[in-house]
């Protein structure tokens, strides 16, 4: 469908087809239309745009990877098909791995989600011969490689259920979780959470890989608190739905 750059919704609309034209491709499995749409009711509820908060969460986000000696950024259908180069450019960035690991585990979507990735500019991807299991989950999800996600000291995560969240931290893994719901299991769990849309999310914390330097990090990491950066997004939300009489549309 022609979406005129004029519309107001234009980004949005944008994304939305991105996610419809790559389940008719097989790369997003048919639930992941309605994690999108999930996706998008907080996405509007913080304005369509990373907020000021959400600047310390990147910045140490980022921190953490240049500290880590095994990043990987594990990527599902929903991730390929929004930010596929944008996962391509951290990973080279920060020297980390990606890998492939699917909720609704299909081996045919592993290798075209592999495709879209190495179309991306990716080297070396993961996952498409999994040989380890993640301790204590049940589904396929546990699934993954001994020399990625397994030995990986921090893994990023987008879109993720957070029972493999839990389980990896569990590993003693540092977990960046991108996740627009700061309600989920996911962003509750993890060590860092990203509470931005994926597109957006993943240039900025690679933009702040660059801007920080190696002897700044472990301060940037002590000093972060996620259960209080995830306390001022629900505060900004509340103020946002508290003021919207007042402010009407300009608000939405
Ligand atoms: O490709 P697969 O088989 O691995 O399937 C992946 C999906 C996405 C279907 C699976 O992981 C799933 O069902 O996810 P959930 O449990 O619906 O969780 C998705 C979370 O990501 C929700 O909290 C959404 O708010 C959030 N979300 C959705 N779209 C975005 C997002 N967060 C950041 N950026 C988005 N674009």
């Amino acid at each position: 469908m022609m979406i005129p750059k004029t519309h107001p919704r234009y980004t949005s609309l944008m994304l939305r087809e991105k996610i419809s034209q790559a389940m008719k491709r097989g790369i997003v499995h048919e639930t992941g239309l309605i994690a999108h749409g999930r996706g998008e009711t907080f996405d509007y509820l913080i304005g369509e745009r990373t907020l000021p908060v959400t600047k310390g969460a990147e910045k140490t986000a980022a921190a953490c990877l240049i500290d880590s000696t095994h990043p990987v950024i594990s990527i599902n259908g929903n991730v390929a098909a929004l930010a596929a180069k944008e996962c391509c450019d951290l990973a080279k960035t920060v020297g980390a791995q990606l890998e492939v690991n699917l909720f609704h585990y299909d081996k045919e979507r592993v290798l075209r989600v592999a495709k879209v990735l190495k179309e991306n500019g990716a080297d070396a991807i993961r996952g498409l011969h999994p040989d380890k299991k993640i301790p204590d989950l049940d589904h396929s999800r546990a699934n993954c490689c001994s020399q990625g996600i397994y030995k990986a000291d921090v893994v990023v995560v987008a879109l993720e259920d957070g029972d493999r969240c839990q389980a990896l931290k569990n590993m003693g893994k540092t977990i960046i979780a991108i996740d627009l719901n700061p309600l989920s299991r996911t962003a509750q769990t993890a060590t860092i959470t990203i509470v931005d849309n994926v597109v957006r999310a993943l240039p900025r914390i690679t933009e702040w890989t660059k801007q920080i330097s190696p002897d700044e990090t472990q301060k940037i990491i002590q000093d972060y608190d996620n259960e209080k950066y995830l306390r001022e997004v629900l505060d900004y939300i509340t103020h946002r739905l508290r003021n919207f009489e007042k402010a009407g549309m300009e608000l939405f």
